[in-house]
């Protein structure tokens, strides 16, 4: 927590905006007011933001390939508690803090879910007080902007640092670092002793740029460092003597600055799905490389005791892609410090920690040998060597061989990653309880057997500030008014709320913000799409990545029945409804890509079809994101939360609609069943095959759609829409759809699931009529969200992986 004065934030303010421009405020763009504020709120926490607490705490690293920010100024000034302050100075200078807020950039680095739990951990490490960083990538091209043209999504780059530089990072030329690949590995006799030659390796050098991470009021600034890949400087001060000799032609040096800046160029745009490129192997070493070396750099500058590394050093990897933090970690152990195996393998293995994020087949990582052979030599020879250890431990173990080789890290001539990770680490973690179960029971049960006590499960979780206090001011404020402030820093405290459950002025009050929050996105709406949507009517929204197991399609084939019935019964009585959706699709997901085109198709019909108006309309808002999601989940009703049981590991999106209020639409799957635990069927509205269904489907070849396609003739009806012409503007995309559906038999049960959404549709309409109800179970949904506050997440980390058995940080080890 900061404090300071309007005036003299208005002196301060003033005078950076000579010193940056060299102009009075006045002149200045709404660029250059932003650019000032934020440096003058750097300034201000500068003293606080501390490069190391490594000499007297343990400290965490959180690697991740993606970190997903959304915009800082808002949660800064919240967190540092200085908003009134500021608004109220800016006001007298002439300028209106929202535009500011409104003009940042949302930095998009990063695909969904799994980067955008990294930034919310990021959030509370802070927040809770501990000492924990993140690394990761600062692309320069982050998830590409989404437009839909004749309906059909087209990307457009992410050009985010139009500047060259953003708005809350300090670049640390002198803290740069080496990073090599290709080239020979050999052995060397030096007096006596063997030491291991990298030569002719191609270097790449890895800046630092820091963002800081602000806690909320309580000092603490942590750090998200960043790494942007160059040719090093002429002034890099680390030695490239055993670098590869480049002739000096033109064209070689060009190539060679191309080769650096590469690496760094662009966010992958695939969200749980793995695509094997060597570029992106190139990127998972580069940061990784760069933070390992980071972490040791540091650790020897305070002089502390190698054989202790992992007592004063946590490092986490977010799902595999940071998984070369092993050999990376086993280099620097034995090539640098000279440790034996077996004194660098313990280091490591107690230092590193490990996060599934997805049971997925098509999302797991698994490299060929040649390639990394080729790019990482020394890190291969040291894989091989983990492996062949591995597998003399194994054969000592067990007899049964396919057992073995589903369990080694190389196999088939690829290296497993995922095995890699938990042969490597003290700690695997899964994201919500059946998940983690499914791993123990089914995907990883060959290691859980083996190591039962590595595993363990860390249900997901938000971050509270950011997704109600910041996108949801009135229902804060509505919240404190009833239960205080304390709910802000002890989430738990949100159960008071449910003495007010039978108070009619409470809920009447809910059910004005909610609608006050409609009217924003109505707005929204009308202004970007001049679609004119009602705010009354019932907002059911289902916004996340376009993903098949995900079912937008269930929600699309509901609406078509929902919309025939209308055609077929003109007085029928339907409450009336707004579909919203929100979905980038990957660029070469040709699937989701149709069903985006598919359900545009569809609102066109129903939103320009006189018969239904007023009752039915669908809006596809164009590039969901961060700060579209902080507009759009305070606004729902309907939480739409319906993927395949047993395919999405938690989800979170999920949470933040039940801290907003919204009521959940289920399948009791990822989180969805913590939520079901904690709320009861009866404040919720499950539907679809359970996780044991869907396994015995899996296990016997799945169910057969075409028989129900025949059986059900209103189904029929809707998925035959596809492809007779019904659906105008609609080609060959609607046979792909169809064709997933019916010809390959339906993989994520989208058909078999349907009728039973539709019940639970229906009777989620009855209950929107009883509006006292429906409020009733909103309180009761916002009232038990507190257990997913990422604070909570972060503390059973902190309790459980990082500081287990450490004397340090006690208040984690009290919990
Ligand atoms: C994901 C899961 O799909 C998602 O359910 C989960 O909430 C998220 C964070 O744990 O991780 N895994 C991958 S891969 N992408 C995700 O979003």
């Amino acid at each position: 927590m900061i404090t300071i004065s309007k005036r003299k934030f208005k002196q301060y303010f003033e005078s950076k905006m000579y010193s940056l421009y060299a102009q009075p405020i006045n002149e200045a763009s709404n660029e250059q007011h932003l650019n000032v504020l934020a440096s003058v709120l750097k300034d201000l926490i500068a003293k606080k933001w501390v490069d190391t607490k490594i000499d007297t705490e343990k400290e965490v690293y959180y690697f991740s390939i993606e970190f997903l920010l959304g915009r800082q100024l808002k949660s800064n000034l919240l967190n540092l508690g200085v908003e009134n302050s500021i608004r109220e100075g800016l006001k007298e200078l002439g300028i209106n803090l929202d535009d500011l807020i409104q003009s940042e950039v949302d930095p998009a680095l990063g695909n969904g879910g799994l980067g955008r739990l990294a930034a919310c951990f990021l959030d509370s490490m802070a927040s809770v007080g501990m000492s924990g960083h993140g690394y990761g990538i600062r692309y320069k091209y982050g998830l590409f902007k989404q437009k839909f043209v004749n309906g059909c999504q087209v990307e457009v780059p992410d050009n985010w640092l139009t500047q060259g530089n953003y708005l809350w990072e300090v670049v640390r030329p002198n803290k740069a670092i080496l990073v090599k690949f290709e080239g020979d590995v050999y052995l060397e006799e030096h007096d006596g002793n063997l030491k291991v030659i990298h030569k002719n390796y191609i270097p790449v050098m890895a800046m630092p740029y820091d963002i800081p991470i602000i806690g909320y009021r309580n000092n603490s600034v942590n750090t998200l460092r960043l790494w942007k890949s160059e040719i090093p400087r002429r002034d890099f001060g680390q030695t490239t003597a055993n670098a590869k000799n480049y002739s000096g032609s033109y064209e070689e040096a060009l190539n060679y600055k191309y080769y650096t800046e590469e690496i760094s160029q662009v966010l992958y745009p695939n969200d749980s799905n793995y695509a094997g490129r060597l570029l992106r192997l190139k990127q998972e070493y580069f940061f990784v490389s760069a933070g390992i070396q980071d972490i040791y750099r540091k650790y020897k500058k305070h002089k502390l005791n190698i054989h202790e590394l992992h007592k004063k050093v946590a490092i986490h990897i977010n799902d595999t892609h940071p998984a070369l933090c092993v050999p990376e970690l086993m280099r620097i152990l034995l090539d640098i410090e000279g440790l034996s195996w077996d004194e660098a393998w313990n280091i490591t293995i107690n230092t590193i920690s490990y996060t599934n994020h997805t049971i997925m087949a098509e999302a797991m990582e698994k490299w060929p040998v040649e390639m990394m052979k080729k790019l990482l030599p020394r890190i291969y020879m040291i894989v091989e060597e983990i492996n062949k250890r591995y597998l003399s431990y194994l054969n000592s173990k067990y007899s049964d061989q396919n057992k073995i080789r589903r369990m080694s890290i190389i196999n088939n001539g690829n290296i497993n990653m995922a095995n890699l990770c938990i042969a490597s680490s003290y700690s695997v973690n899964g994201v919500a309880k059946l998940h983690t179960t499914l791993l123990e029971k089914e995907v990883l049960k060959d290691f859980y057997d083996d190591t039962p006590y590595k595993f363990n499960n860390k249900t997901n979780g938000i971050a509270h500030r950011r997704w109600l206090m910041s996108a949801n001011p009135e229902l804060s404020g509505l919240i404190t008014n009833l239960i205080g402030e304390e709910w802000k820093t002890d989430t738990f405290k949100l159960k008071e709320l449910e003495n007010y459950k039978n108070d009619n002025h409470v809920l009447d009050r809910l059910d004005e913000i909610k609608y006050n929050n409609k009217v924003l996105l109505s707005n929204y709406i009308m202004d970007k799409y001049d679609i004119d949507v009602d705010p009354n009517s019932i907002f059911d929204v289902q916004v996340k990545r376009l993903h098949a197991y995900k079912r937008q399609l269930l929600n699309l084939i509901n609406i078509m029945t929902l919309y025939h019935k209308i055609l077929d019964n003109p007085d029928m009585d339907i409450e009336p409804r707004t579909f919203i959706f929100g979905a980038k699709a990957a660029p070469g997901y040709y699937l989701a890509k149709c069903i985006i085109k598919v359900i545009n198709s569809v609102a066109d019909l129903i939103n320009n079809d006189p018969r239904v108006r007023g009752k039915l309309k669908v809006v596809f808002i164009e590039n969901y994101g961060v700060s579209l999601a902080e507009l759009i989940i305070p606004a729902a009703n309907v939480s739409e939360q319906i993927s395949t049981t047993t395919k999405e590991a938690s989800g979170t999106s999920n949470m933040k609609f039940m801290m907003n209020g919204a009521i959940t639409m289920a399948t009791l799957d990822g989180a969805n069943v913590e939520i079901h635990e904690l709320i009861g069927k009866e404040n919720m509205f499950l539907f679809g095959l359970t996780a044991e269904e869907v396994l015995n489907y899996n296990k016997n070849g799945g169910y057969s759609s075409i028989d129900l396609y025949h059986t059900d003739l209103g189904l029929k009806q809707v998925v035959d829409d596809l492809i007779n012409g019904f659906i105008p503007n609609l080609g060959k995309e609607g046979r792909e759809v169809y064709d997933s559906l019916i010809t390959y038999n339906d993989e994520y049960f989208v058909l078999r699931d349907a009728k039973d959404y539709e019940r639970a549709q229906r009777e989620l309409s009855e209950l929107y009529k009883k509006k006292y109800d429906w409020n009733r179970m909103s309180l009761i949904n916002i009232a038990n969200s507190g257990v997913f506050s990422s604070d909570r997440t972060i503390k059973e980390y902190g309790r459980d992986i990082w500081f287990r058995g450490c004397e340090i940080n006690e208040e984690f080890n009290k919990l």
